[in-house]
């Protein structure tokens, strides 16, 4: 397949790239360098320096004779995004031989602000999400509808649209019968957040465009993501994923990792009840595979609940603490005021059978699986600062 990547330097874009490239695709990423900016900009860069995307294709392609080709530029930028459709694009890497390979048959979407606490900092951190995060992906939608209709459009999405409704999460969808009569309705959304609402309007965006113009969407709803390793990300120091553990872009397992390697307690917020659907890295890039095998149909959004199992946060503070502890960290747990606007206590059922059944094999959270992340973050610990670990951003 032809893939085109969009939102490629952050934590599952350059490891997405990677394993389509491995496996034979044709893959191109996109970027505007935003994740970067904004980490230095607020002071919480990465756990470890990640090269310059065009410095990653170049030595993947010392590394596995393949190409991985790179375009820079800001997708919500109408005519940028459009170039990538229409073969005017103007390749960073390879500088020659750099040429369009037609239209793509997947666009996989990363290419959003991706932090509740940064979208809820302030006025311009959420106008600048609701610009990025909307504007993107209309410019999406419209150069397909327009240029490339019969590409299959995958979206992250994100389990955090629903928020914690007290009946199970369905996949995507519900039922509802009403005074007598029967409809097929998107499953209700309560996001928690400004980026997640603005999820949730991307879904929205996505079923029109389904609608009206028979657009192909598969919406991934993802829980938060944990790990550092896949085959590829193995093969290089500079092939690492833009690994946080700041309050802003980290997320909360990598966090309690970095903590307790770092002798700062969990913080585990308000009563740690809050309970989540959570993957492996290495799930999310075989879901979105999954996800590219098995393209919707013509005005089709297809919705899968992009999970593996569930955990509270007490469950997750537990884990670490216990394989941190056998590993020689004195973890402490240490629950803190919840600077969220969330429930601390409720009732979560999600369903996640559908990717399963195309053929998803979980790697679940095992104690193995973590003393792994241990590992890697004790290699790294000297980069570890620990005044970026906390900042108290209030709802
Ligand atoms: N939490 C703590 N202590 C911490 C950090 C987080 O108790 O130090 C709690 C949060 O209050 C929340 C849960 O852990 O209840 C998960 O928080 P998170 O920061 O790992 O995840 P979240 O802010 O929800 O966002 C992350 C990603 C986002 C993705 C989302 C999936 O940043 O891009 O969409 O996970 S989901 O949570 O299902 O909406």
């Amino acid at each position: 397949m032809n893939i085109l990547i969009l939102g490629s330097d952050g934590y599952l874009g350059w490891p997405t790239a990677m394993d389509f490239s491995a496996k034979g695709h044709d893959v191109t990423v996109v970027d505007n360098y935003f994740r970067r900016r904004a980490c230095t900009d607020m002071d919480v860069e990465p756990l470890f320096a990640v090269p310059n995307l065009i410095e990653r294709a170049r030595r993947w392609q010392e590394k596995t004779g393949k190409v991985i080709k790179v375009v820079i530029g800001d997708l919500a930028e109408p005519e940028f995004a459009r170039s990538l459709f229409s073969g005017s694009c103007k390749y960073g890497y390879p500088l020659t031989g750099g040429t369009w390979d037609g239209v793509p048959d997947a666009v996989v979407h990363y290419a959003e602000q991706p932090s509740a606490p940064y979208s809820m900092l302030d006025y311009k951190t959420s106008t600048l999400t609701i610009q990025n995060n909307l504007m993107v992906t209309t410019n999406l939608v419209f150069a397909v509808r327009d240029l490339a209709p019969d590409t299959h459009i995958i979206k992250l999405g994100t389990m955090g649209e629903y928020g914690t409704p007290n009946i199970d999460i369905e996949e995507g969808w519900l039922d509802i019968e009403h005074k007598g009569r029967k409809g097929r309705f998107l499953f209700p959304r309560a996001a928690g957040s400004i980026y997640h609402t603005t999820k949730v309007m991307d879904t929205d965006l996505m079923w029109f465009g389904a609608r009206m113009w028979g657009l192909r969407v598969t919406d991934l709803m993802q829980g938060p993501v944990y790990g550092l390793e896949t085959p590829e990300t193995l093969m290089d120091e500079g092939f690492k994923p833009f690994f946080n553990y700041d309050e802003m872009f980290g997320t909360v397992v990598n966090r309690f990792v970095v903590q307790a390697v770092a002798g700062y307690p969990l913080t585990v917020y308000g009563k740690g009840g809050q309970t989540r659907g959570y993957l492996n890295l290495k799930d999310t890039l075989a879901c979105v595979e999954l996800a590219a095998a098995n393209p919707a149909g013509v005005g089709e959004l297809k919705i899968y609940n992009q999970i593996t199992e569930t955990f509270s946060v007490n469950q997750l503070a537990d884990m670490v603490a216990k394989v941190g502890r056998g590993m020689g960290f004195p973890v402490e747990v240490k629950s803190i005021e919840n600077p969220r606007k969330e429930a601390e206590e409720h009732y979560y059922n999600p369903v996640y059978t559908g990717l399963k059944e195309l053929g998803l094999k979980p790697n679940y959270l095992t104690d193995e699986v973590m003393a792994g992340m241990f590992e890697t973050v004790i290699r790294h610990k000297d980069n570890i600062h620990s005044h970026k670990i906390f900042r108290g951003v209030k709802w």
